[in-house]
């Protein structure tokens, strides 16, 4: 006689990639704070921050590049959500392009590749959700930046960056494995259930960015509360769109949770505020009188920061799901910003 023996249930996951970025500290935290991290499983090259590994399910230390590791994933858990933050940032992918690529792209395709195989074997989609940025867009001249104001999702896509590129290819494979994966066999797979948000640069009191071109705005603001000089690579009249961490989180919840149903688009503009680095760079002299700030351009940066809309429209994410940011330029600097970090470095 046979005995059929019955699997053991696989755990159901959220799994977070680059989790031990910024993004995925304001995450984590956000998600503890609602003690909401049962089932979140990390993956990130440098593991995670000794102070955070408490807060979540399982931390793996390991590469999205690796498949052996990723099948280890798909044959141990039934991952209902990926979470995809590993990337390298604007000016690290400059320095690296070919592992830019690699990192940003091929690993992005073997998580899409993971969620295809996850939602064969679990019968449903697996949710994706996948940051993207203003770094998508590429503005020909300060002329169209200026009369374009805030632009929208379709318009000027020619980044200039590598990351840029990466990201614009991404959200299209993103569509393209949620619509056509294997359109043409004979038996059609389940896509994924792929949602992106293009971010603008992000600030956050709590944690510095390692590699971006936005990095002016937190860097003028952390170097500020340590008494340091800072020296600004972009030029004062150097204006893109920012936003703070806790919005940036609440937006990336609100996509997890949007009914697919009202989801009209894969690829959603969130934005806050859209400031100046010299605007930005009053606000925190207002608040740390001796802050020693000067601008001394980078061209090369501030090239690709002039690349960068004044401002972007997130006017499909109000409509679709509801977004809207808590935080505008003065909130931002004087509830947030300035209280955290002056508590932080205390
Ligand atoms: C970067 O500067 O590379 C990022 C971004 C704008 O996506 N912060």
């Amino acid at each position: 006689m046979f005995i059929r023996r019955r699997a053991p249930l696989r755990e159901k996951i959220t799994l977070i990639t680059g989790a031990n970025g910024e993004v995925g500290h304001g995450l984590i935290q956000h998600l503890a704070a609602a003690n909401d991290t049962s089932d979140v499983v990390v993956l990130d090259l440098r593991g995670l921050d000794e102070s955070m590994r408490g807060k979540v399910n399982r931390v793996i230390v390991g590469d999205i590049l690796d498949n052996e590791l990723i099948n280890l994933l798909l044959n141990e858990y039934e991952i209902e959500t990926i979470v995809h933050l590993a990337a390298l940032l604007s000016t690290h992918s400059e320095f690296n392009p070919e592992t830019a690529h690699r990192v940003n792209v091929q690993g992005t395709i073997n998580l899409l590749k993971l969620a295809i195989e996850q939602g064969k074997s679990r019968g449903s989609p697996v949710k994706f959700i996948f940051p993207s940025s203003i770094a998508v867009y590429g503005m020909p001249d300060a002329e169209t930046k200026q009369s374009a104001g805030a632009v929208k999702e379709e318009q000027y896509l020619y980044p200039i960056t590598m990351y840029g590129c990466n990201k614009l290819y991404c959200e299209h494979l993103g569509r393209y494995y949620a619509q056509y994966y294997q359109q043409l066999s004979a038996t059609r797979t389940l896509g994924v259930d792929f949602r992106c948000l293009r971010f603008p640069g992000l600030i956050s009191a709590q944690t510095m960015p390692t590699g971006g071109t936005s990095d002016f705005a937190p860097e003028m603001l952390h170097a500020a509360v340590q008494g340091k000089p800072y020296a600004s690579f972009v030029s004062e009249d150097s204006q893109i769109p920012f936003m703070v961490m806790p919005d940036a989180i609440k937006s990336l919840l609100m996509l997890v949770d949007a009914p697919q149903s009202q989801l009209k688009h894969y690829v959603y503009n969130v934005t806050s505020f859209s400031l100046s680095a010299r605007q930005i760079a009053d606000r925190v002299q207002a608040s740390f009188p001796s802050a020693q700030i000067t601008f001394e351009p980078d061209l090369a940066r501030q090239a690709i920061v002039e690349s960068w809309p004044l401002d972007v429209d997130d006017a499909a994410a109000r409509q679709e799901w509801g977004w809207s940011p808590e935080y505008d330029a003065d909130r931002a600097f004087n509830e947030y910003l300035i209280p955290t970090i002056t508590h932080l470095y205390r």
